[in-house]
């Protein structure tokens, strides 16, 4: 935050109350990488559109997450990794609106914040980029002992289940590093990355494959950006809530739902599938040992017809932190409830046992 602040000196500080007036400037805090100012610009973009009388300004700060680049994320143990220097300065009235990819950001918020807009969800699959050396090959046919760079959990389980004759091995840095170091060091045959942030960059060339969800389910909350803001700051929240995605918000919901539940975080091998269809809601989900060996998967789904209700307007409409009132109020109430009751299934099944395990495991790395 200090280095992003200087930048902006001809701004006044806003009053404590927060941010009020038309006449005021918004500012967007985003973290310093090429991604997140990418995320961060397409939503002032968005709001811009929608907002033509309000002026938008963007802060760049260093997080946790930016700083730490050499240690695999599932080890760092910070929840709110990417997350928290950006709510200490929304806190403190620094910036109004941080943007985030949602996946990023922990089911349950501190006090005071709020995800005010889920917007359209980008592809939520995951992707594979060869190593140019392996071009026309894919996973599958990569020869035995090809490593693939990767330090999700998630990723790795479900890989290693589905291609036994890969190994995986733990990669970080931010998207440029990681294809640096895919394409000019000899360590890795491919890196799996999450297409919508491939997308994002404008390096949709580099995608080999789209991992489907046969091979590899996705993470919670995948490909969908999410605009976190005070709480009890209604104007910001009124601003920024026409950007909401009806079937993104309540897709979101459940699979957040679904993961807080499962009481896991970025450091566990959880996935998930989502589909709205007929005003249904449907979600898959799977928990998985960091070998893959182990999988519980079920699916479930739950009716979201759209009710006639009037939205709720209460102090704290928030559903897995996503405050949404201009979206049937009993829809988000059965999308959270469907991540719930999916998670008690799996639960009932044994998932805590492995789940437990792999945190463990992991741990011990
Ligand atoms: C989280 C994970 C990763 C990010 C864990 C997971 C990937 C870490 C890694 C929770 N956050 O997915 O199982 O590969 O070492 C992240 C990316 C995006 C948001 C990059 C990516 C962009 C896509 C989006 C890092 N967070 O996953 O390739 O907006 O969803």
């Amino acid at each position: 935050m200090e280095n992003g602040l200087h930048e902006y000196t001809e701004v006044c500080f806003k009053e404590k109350e927060g941010n009020g007036n038309a006449n005021h400037v918004i500012r967007m805090g985003t973290r310093k990488s090429q991604l997140a100012r990418i995320q961060t610009d397409y939503v002032k973009e968005k709001l811009m559109e929608l907002h033509p009388d309000v002026k938008f300004e963007i802060v760049a700060m260093s997080t946790i997450g930016d700083k730490i680049l050499d240690t695999a994320l599932s080890k760092i143990g910070e929840k709110s990794l990417f997350t928290k220097e950006l709510e200490n300065a929304l806190e403190r009235n620094e910036v109004d609106i941080v943007v985030h990819s949602l996946k990023d950001l922990p089911t349950t918020l501190p006090p005071g914040f709020t995800v005010g807009a889920v917007l359209e969800r980008e592809s939520p699959y995951d992707a594979v980029v060869l190593h140019p050396k392996h071009a026309g090959l894919s996973l599958e046919t990569l020869p035995e002992k090809s490593v693939i760079g990767t330090s999700s959990l998630r990723r790795a389980a479900q890989l290693k289940r589905r291609f036994p004759h890969l190994e995986f091995e733990s990669i970080r840095g931010n998207l440029n590093t990681r294809l640096k170091k895919l394409d000019e060091k000899d360590d890795y045959a491919a890196i799996i990355l999450a297409a919508a942030g491939l997308k994002r960059m404008g390096w949709e060339n580099r995608i080999s494959m789209i991992l489907e969800p046969a091979d590899c389910m996705y993470a919670v909350g995948q490909g969908a950006l999410a605009v976190e803001v005070r709480a009890r700051d209604r104007h910001i929240l009124d601003m920024v809530s026409v950007l909401h995605h009806h079937d993104t918000v309540l897709r979101c919901i459940a699979e957040r739902a679904f993961l807080r539940h499962l009481e896991g975080g970025c450091s566990v091998p959880v996935a998930v599938h989502t589909e709205v269809k007929d005003a249904l809601l449907c979600l898959t989900g799977a928990v998985y040992s960091l070998d893959g060996a182990d999988m519980l998967k079920e699916t479930m789904q739950i009716s979201i017809l759209p009710d006639n209700e009037v939205p709720q307007v209460s102090d704290d409409g928030a559903h897995v932190g996503v405050t949404a009132y201009n979206i049937s109020e009993s829809s988000q109430a059965a999308a959270e409830k469907l991540g719930v009751d999916l998670a008690e299934l799996l639960l009932s099944k044994g998932a805590k046992d492995i789940l437990t395990t792999a945190r463990q495991l992991n741990d011990a790395r």
